[in-house]
Parts: C-alpha cells; sequence; structure tokens
C-alpha cells in the first residue's frame, strides 16, 4: 500500500520516486539492494542541486550520438530503470532503433517476468533476454549479468547500461564493445571506465536524451562524427566532479546556510 504524500510536501517528487521504488519492489521488479542504491544516488543528487546541469546535457548529446553511430545499439534494462523511467526508456529504444535487453544482476525468472510485464504495459513491442534459446554467456562476467541475448548484448558494439555495476562494465570493454552509462556518482568504476558517462539522475537523463535522439537521428554520418568532435567523455566527467566540489565549497562558504531553503 503506497501511502498518501501531500502535494505541498518540499520534497514531494523525491517521496513520490522513493514509493514507486518501493511499490517496484514488492511487484518484484525493483531488487532489495535496488533501494540501497537509490540512495546512493539520492545523495549525489542533492550535490548535483537535483537539476541537469550543462554539462550534463553535452554529456547526453555525446552518449545519443554515440549510440546513433554504432552499428547494433542496445539498451539494457535493471529493476530500477524499469521502474524509474520505463515509458521513457521505451522511448528512447524507438527514437534510437535500439532494442532493449533485460539484463539483471539479481536475476530470477520471477523478476524477469515482472520487469516484462512492467515494459509491455509502458509500450515496449519487444524484449531481449528472456528467451532462452537466444542465451549466450559472456565468460568474462562472474555473476548472473553474463546471460546475455545472442541477439543484442552478446552481437552489440555499443550497450546503454544505466544504473550499473562496474564490474560489468569493465568486462564489456574488455570485449571492445562502446558502454555508455548513466550514474549520479562520478567517481563509480562505472562513471570512470565507460566511453560515455552521464552524471545526472536517470529520471530527468532519458526523457532529455529522447529529444536529443529526435533532434540527431535524421542526420547523416558524417554530420554526427563531425557534431561529436565537439564533446569529450573525459573532459566532461572532470566538469562533473567540479561542478559538484565548486557547488559544495560555496555552500560551505555561504553566511546564510540555514536560509538557503
Ligand atoms: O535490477 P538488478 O538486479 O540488475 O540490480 C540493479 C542494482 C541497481 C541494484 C545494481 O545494479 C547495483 O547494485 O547497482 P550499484 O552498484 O549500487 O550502482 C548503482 C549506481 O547507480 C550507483 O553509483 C548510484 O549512485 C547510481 N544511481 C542510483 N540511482 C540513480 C543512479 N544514477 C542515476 N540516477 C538514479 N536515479
Amino acid at each position: 500500500m503506497v501511502p498518501e504524500v501531500p502535494k505541498d510536501h518540499p520534497r514531494y517528487e523525491s517521496l513520490i520516486t522513493r514509493e514507486k521504488l518501493i511499490e517496484g519492489m514488492h511487484q518484484k521488479v525493483v531488487a532489495e539492494a535496488g533501494l540501497i542504491a537509490h540512495g546512493r544516488g539520492e545523495a549525489f543528487d542533492y550535490i548535483l542541486g537535483e537539476i541537469t546541469p550543462p554539462f550534463a546535457l553535452r554529456q547526453e548529446k555525446l552518449a545519443v550520438i554515440t549510440l546513433l553511430l554504432a552499428k547494433s545499439p542496445v539498451i539494457s534494462v535493471n529493476g530500477n530503470v524499469a521502474a524509474l523511467c520505463p515509458k521513457e526508456i521505451v522511448s528512447l529504444s524507438e527514437a534510437l532503433g535500439a532494442p532493449l535487453e533485460i539484463n539483471l544482476f539479481y536475476r530470477t525468472q520471477e523478476r524477469e517476468t515482472a520487469i516484462e510485464e512492467a515494459l509491455v504495459k509502458a509500450g515496449a513491442k519487444s524484449i531481449l533476454g528472456t528467451d532462452p534459446s537466444y542465451q549466450n554467456t559472456i565468460t568474462e562476467i562472474s555473476h548472473l549479468r553474463r546471460i546475455v541475448d545472442t541477439r543484442g548484448i552478446a552481437s552489440s558494439d555499443c550497450v546503454f547500461v544505466p544504473l550499473e555495476d562496474g564490474d560489468r562494465t569493465i568486462a564489456l570493454r574488455k570485449l571492445k564493445k562502446e558502454i555508455v552509462t548513466v550514474d549520479l556518482n562520478p567517481i563509480s568504476r562505472t562513471s570512470l571506465t565507460s566511453t560515455v558517462s552521464i552524471t545526472n539522475n536517470i529520471i530527468r537523463a532519458v526523457v532529455e536524451m529522447v529529444k536529443f535522439a529526435n533532434e540527431f537521428k535524421d542526420f547523416n554520418r558524417s554530420d554526427l562524427l563531425e557534431e561529436k568532435k565537439r564533446y569529450n567523455n573525459k573532459d566532461l566527467l572532470q566538469e562533473a566532479l567540479q561542478f559538484m566540489s565548486s557547488r559544495l565549497l560555496k555552500l560551505a562558504n555561504e553566511k546564510n546556510i540555514f536560509e538557503i531553503f
């Protein structure tokens, strides 16, 4: 049962998001550890100011261009993604022409089915990762995330892995795949080892990525390559750290710190 969150509560949006995840956990979409992962993300979002800063928009553009330039891009979906932005991730899949593949750290048949149902409800027409006849394993990964779809992650040259753990990112990079991620922690192993890292809340990031994908999808290849030259992942990640640390410094030097809210 979802308790009523008063609309005038100063943290209304944040509380509603938490309720979505708790509800998702009861429906087996979200892993129990997904709640802990979200708490980590929330702390970094607080430092970001719960907005999309200009550097994050540039990270999102670079991510979309990288996915559009790929031969066979794929979007990996876990429990938190399915609970937080199911419709938006389906729209992104359509705009990029990249299939959705369910790939879980805490993999169970029950969760796979629950996530598949959530994505279908959100409008997904086809979902990879659940049909055993297309299963393959990536030996470089030791946990259950090694099970991948031959039509998706296994053969893809570019994988979008939002809210990911570092092990798989590193393993997929070793397999020469490009990795795009969304992770509010700019110094997580995933952020530091991905080809493109977006330091933003997935709830804001995916909506903005859909807009960029619709803007860029009719560009020809050479225009996309030209546009890509304007962005550099390492510089943008450093900008993310500078933004967060200078925001904290500014607050630390604020005389009226108790009045910022
Ligand atoms: O559904 P499963 O079984 O595949 O499990 C998924 C989780 C998320 C539990 C699993 O991948 C996990 O444990 O992830 P981690 O290692 O805790 O990493 C999650 C990362 O995502 C952390 O660095 C968080 O800061 C970040 N994060 C959490 N919520 C958000 C976020 N980044 C962007 N937007 C968020 N809303």
